[in-house]
């Protein structure tokens, strides 16, 4: 199954590499054929190179978008080697055999990435490229295909190994990589559109992603994983900058994003905002008049879930938080930028991974998840869903005070981020007590406040911080008990969607508790 390399077309967009390869496969006696801007760079190194204008007898047109979509071309890719009648095919028209394609495509992921207008966008859509990598894949029996700069050493390492020749393994490797790569290409292309025409839809898309990082291991170390990027240049995880620190892992990608899109829920010009994250879900909210007095408070929520946490703020980091974040251990730090002095301060902290980005993220935005299920993918428009004062419904006898709606407002922000069944308890925009991740919202209540009174103990108060505070759940309270858990806790308001058959019991208790309650009409699941 081995198959000679004597003849290889060669065209790219991304040039990195391309002398040396060129080069090295002169050097094995290779035969370059090329396209316009590829064979001038490979001539100006001083290469030997045939246009494949010259092939085809037909010069590159209408603008480029025309050049190697020939018969010459993929009659010399697709072509059976030993099919009679596929030889007689190439003899009677001239057509020789290409036993190597090197292609990168058109920049297209990079042209929308820079906001480039739509003409520019579709003038980027590389249509020979990828007909060449699909012909070139179907026929890996004798072609192979390299679509990535990364692979140009392994090539060259195979035809080495194999005395100029590759393996029929190498090649069905190369094709698999090329089929993912065209597949991702399209997905770019179709997702830019749905986008441009404002069909911010989960129906009728494709997905796929460029990849972005091979990561050590996922979940466990037993699980291999890899990080892929949707292009967008959506401040976020994936677009972030690493000033230092390890590389970032797949649990810490994780939670990273969950702080960072949680925070970002706290407007930066009203006021400065902590998240702390342990396994996804919030272990400490606050808002504050300054980035350290915002991480104080959330840290003072769960001081032990924190250690070993991802810490997000919605500012520029300061040199003083940074200082007192590097009191504890902490993984990750994500904010919209970090001062010189802060990042001096981490500088000493070589583990600990600082990244910055350009902005927050408009949380109200569009976009989708996605999530696998066995044998699929299930997609769903991003929870961008919000509530605001007017929105809201006072449902019992008392309504709650202005100060009181901050806190409530404050809670439920930070619900929409906490995994169901999440009940939150708030006191002056900060958590006191986060319940996540319980099959009974009843548990997540009494875990809640159960970590408040820990912390009451840990902070030396006389009382847990759930007395006087409101009390957020992300769904409706089927039954009086969790709000009655809620109440028995020291909560004196409620925020919650509301809706439940059993609406005017749990109504009834919340009077009965002297609680004001508002309905806000809209859940927020999270699982
Ligand atoms: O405009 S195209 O879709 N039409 C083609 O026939 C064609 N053939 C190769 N673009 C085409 N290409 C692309 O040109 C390659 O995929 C590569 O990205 C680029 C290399 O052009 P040049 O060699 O002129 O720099």
């Amino acid at each position: 199954d081995l198959q000679p390399l004597k003849r290889a077309l060669l065209s790219v967009s991304d040039k990195d590499g391309l002398i040396d390869l060129g080069r090295a496969l002169d050097a094995r006696g290779v035969e370059l054929l090329s396209t316009g801007g590829t064979a001038r760079a490979l001539r100006d190194a001083g290469l030997t190179v045939k246009d494949v204008s010259e092939v085809t007898g037909f010069p590159e047109m209408m603008d480029g978008r025309v050049k190697t979509l020939h018969p010459k071309v993929h009659g010399g890719l697709l072509a059976l080697r030993d099919d009679a009648a596929h030889v007689a095919a190439m003899d009677e028209h001239g057509i020789g055999p290409i036993d190597l394609l090197v292609v990168n495509l058109y920049p297209f992921e990079e042209t929308v990435a820079k906001g480039a207008d739509y003409d520019t966008c579709i003038e980027n859509i590389d249509i020979g490229g990828p007909a060449m990598i699909r012909a070139a894949s179907k026929n890996h029996a004798f072609v192979s295909v390299v679509t990535d700069v990364e692979d140009y050493d392994a090539l060259l390492a195979e035809l080495d190994a194999q005395d100029g020749q590759t393996t029929y393994a190498f090649r069905q490797r190369l094709a698999q990589i090329a089929y993912a790569r065209t597949a991702a290409y399209d997905t770019a292309v179709s997702t830019w559109m749905a986008q441009a025409l404002d069909l911010d839809t989960p129906r009728r898309r494709s997905f796929a992603g460029t990849l972005k990082q091979s990561l050590r291991y996922g979940e466990n170390p037993h699980q291999a994983a890899a990080f892929y990027t949707d292009g967008s240049a959506r401040p976020g995880v994936a677009t972030a900058r690493q000033w230092q620190g390890k590389e970032l892992s797949y649990n810490n990608i994780n939670d990273t994003d969950a702080a960072f899109e949680l925070v970002a829920e706290f407007d930066p010009a009203e006021t400065a905002a902590c998240a702390i994250i342990k396994h996804a879900n919030p272990c400490g909210v606050a808002r504050g008049g300054s980035l350290i007095d915002a991480y104080r408070a959330a840290f003072d929520c769960d001081r032990t879930s924190a250690f070993g946490g991802i810490v997000a703020f919605n500012r520029e980091l300061d040199e003083e938080t940074a200082r007192e974040i590097t009191g504890i251990f902490t993984e990750v730090v994500i904010a919209p930028g970090a001062t010189d002095a802060a990042r001096e301060v981490f500088a000493a902290k070589k583990n600990l991974r600082l990244l910055t980005t350009d902005g927050l993220p408009d949380v109200l935005a569009g976009g989708h998840t996605v999530r696998q299920v066995a044998g699929g993918l299930l997609v769903q428009d991003k929870d961008a869903g919000f509530v605001g004062i007017d929105d809201l419904k006072v449902v019992t006898k008392k309504a709650p005070t202005e100060d009181q709606m901050r806190d409530l407002l404050f809670a439920w922000k930070v619900a929409k981020h906490v995994k169901s069944n999440a009940i939150v308890y708030v006191k002056d925009q900060a958590t006191v007590g986060v319940g996540a991740g319980q099959m009974s919202r009843v548990d997540s209540a009494l875990i809640a406040a159960k970590k408040a009174e820990r912390m009451a103990e840990a902070l030396g108060l006389d009382a847990p911080l759930t007395q006087g505070s409101a009390v957020a759940s992300d769904a409706f309270f089927p039954f009086p008990d969790g709000l009655l858990e809620a109440a028995a806790a020291g909560a004196t308001c409620v925020i919650q969607p509301g809706g439940s058959m059993r609406d005017n019991e749990v109504i009834a208790a919340a009077d009965e508790a002297g609680l004001a309650m508002v309905f806000t009409g809209m859940r927020h699941f999270r699982h």
